[in-house]
């Protein structure tokens, strides 16, 4: 596929209103920001940031629906990298739903890590033979591919989960790997399931437990900073987000609050946070391009600021994205 580089500095702003804050960028770079939404020649939803090889990877669902039509329409997966948080290469579809050969189409939302120097992408899409959602994984030795599926079959399909009787509810699977290298997964709408990972990141590890945080919806996130764990999902609908922290990943998580209302234009609000060169980013989608909406949505992203207490501030949601950072 050929490689396209995005060298988004200032467009034509998209929405109003907004203030911009900058993040840790030296003086010399802290006039260049990208542009929200950072993606603007295609559509793309449920972004999955990720950091290796000093690079700024986001994983992203791909909004195919015609404009006016309800449904979501997602066939395949795209990735994105930045060394520097403006300058954005485009790399295409890494990944598709018809590479899970015990798979029926419906590429949703999708997570990467890495495990003993390989990565592993879960994705959701729509199982086969078992009615409903299920979670796969694909396996690469780079996170640019090329990815294979890991297991031949699906790692979670609606018939290991019985919390709820429908059949979207094994959706947005995320997944943390500690310090000591632990793992564990974290997937659901309306009710928050969570199982450790074997080893061999391809396998569950124990039960599928759950977790009781107020409101939830869907699309949860797990990170680390410092001592604490953070747990930030969708809750409500249209969809806000919320946060919790712990002492650890297997919680019990304590409620924190709200850190983003409900977006114009798109009332799923899929977040991921991570840390590259000493910022923190949350990168969602919003449905603000000039022909966008609930099914044609837009990766942006903001940074994320915490408080001396490690609790997180208010999201401040922007049109000029995040500054430039040195590479
Ligand atoms: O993109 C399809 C679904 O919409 C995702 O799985 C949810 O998180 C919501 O964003």
């Amino acid at each position: 596929m050929m490689k396209r580089t995005l060298v988004i500095l200032m467009g034509v702003l998209v929405g109003a209103g907004c203030t911009t804050k900058q993040g840790q960028a030296s003086k010399k770079d802290k006039d260049i920001t990208a542009q929200n939404p950072i993606f603007q020649n295609v559509f793309t939803a449920d972004p999955a940031p990720f950091v290796a090889n000093d690079t700024f990877y986001i994983y992203t669902g791909h909004d195919e629906q015609a404009q006016g039509i309800e449904g979501f329409l997602m066939k395949d997966w795209l990735l994105f990298s930045s060394t520097d948080m403006v300058n954005w290469e485009q790399h295409g579809a890494k990944l598709r739903a018809t590479d899970f050969a015990w798979a029926n189409g419906q590429a949703w939302a999708a997570h990467t890590e890495q495990k003993n120097g390989k990565y592993y992408w879960y994705v959701t899409v729509e199982h086969g033979t078992i009615p409903g959602k299920a979670i796969g994984v694909a396996v690469a030795d780079h996170p640019t591919g090329p990815w294979k599926d890991a297991k031949g079959e699906a790692l979670i399909t609606n018939d290991m989960t019985k919390q709820t009787d429908i059949f979207w509810d094994d959706i947005d699977p995320a997944v943390f790997v500690d310090e000591d290298g632990s793992a564990y997964i974290y997937w659901g709408n309306t009710v928050l399931k969570w199982a450790k990972l074997k080893d061999n990141m391809i396998e569950l590890d124990g039960p599928i437990q759950t977790i009781p945080v107020p409101e939830f919806t869907e699309a949860p996130w797990v990170f680390k900073r410092g001592a604490f764990y953070y747990l930030i999902y969708s809750a409500r609908f249209p969809e806000e987000i919320d946060y919790a922290m712990s002492d650890s990943p297997e919680g019990p998580w304590e409620y924190k609050g709200n850190l983003n209302g409900a977006l114009p234009n798109s009332p799923t609000h899929h977040v991921g946070v991570v840390e590259y060169k000493g910022n923190w980013y949350l990168v969602y989608h919003n449905g603000q391009l000039p022909t966008g909406g609930e099914f044609r949505r837009s990766v942006c992203i903001e940074n994320l600021y915490f408080n001396e207490d490690g609790t997180i501030q208010p999201i401040t949601r922007t049109t000029a994205g995040v500054s430039a950072i040195a590479n």
